[in-house]
């Protein structure tokens, strides 16, 4: 009797300790949510893909490459969007002008990224206002020769089909589980130890 108590006693704190190392990687997974990263090509006068579509409050980074002979903007107008960051890769030079204007377009929640002849670079960006917005290219005449097209919000929570999460794993599903497990595991524990 005596060490069949010790034995569960033993048994409950190793529970417990698993069900907190479980929890804990539930939360790491949860915390690194994965972003949204949607490679886009730019040239003489398209965007490929020219439709894009997300859902609003997830983090979206578009990796902007210009393959073309000439300059090139990526600028989603009106969209509101929250913590608007953009980059150019190393050794890419922007005119002061252009990093001025794409400054205040983020300032303002418009993702903008401004490319000079064969280059990229990558704005990251959470929307959080559901609706279809304009994708276009800002530089004169560029949209009407072609380079345009559509960024859609979907509702929180909806799940856009045609594009695989980056990494390919559906992670808050799998850190949901997780967190589950080790709280029934704790739970488990605890009523083991309360047994005793
Ligand atoms: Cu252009």
């Amino acid at each position: 009797m005596r060490s069949s108590v010790r034995r569960s006693g033993a048994l409950a704190l190793a529970l417990l300790a698993v069900a907190s190392l479980t929890a804990a990687m539930g939360s790491v997974a949860l915390a690194q949510a994965p972003v949204r990263e949607i490679k886009v090509e730019g040239g003489d006068y398209y965007f490929k893909p020219k439709d894009i579509t997300v859902a609003a409050g997830e983090r979206v980074r578009i990796v902007f490459t210009n393959v073309g002979p000439i300059a090139h903007e990526l600028e989603i107008s009106r969209l509101g969007a929250k913590d608007v960051k953009w980059s150019v890769a190393a050794g890419v030079s922007v005119p002061a002008d252009e990093k001025k204007d794409v400054d205040e377009h983020a300032a303002r929640g418009t993702p903008e990224v401004w490319l000079p002849r064969r280059s990229s670079g990558t704005v990251e960006f959470t929307p959080v206002n559901p609706g279809t917005y304009k994708l276009e290219c800002g530089i004169e005449g560029h949209e009407e020769a072609g380079m345009v097209g559509t960024f859609t919000v979907l509702a929180a929570g909806q799940q856009p089909t045609q594009l695989p999460r980056a990494g390919g794993l559906p992670l808050a599903p799998l850190a949901a589980g997780a967190a589950g497990l080790g709280m029934v595991l704790a739970l488990g524990g605890l009523a083991l130890l309360r047994r005793r």
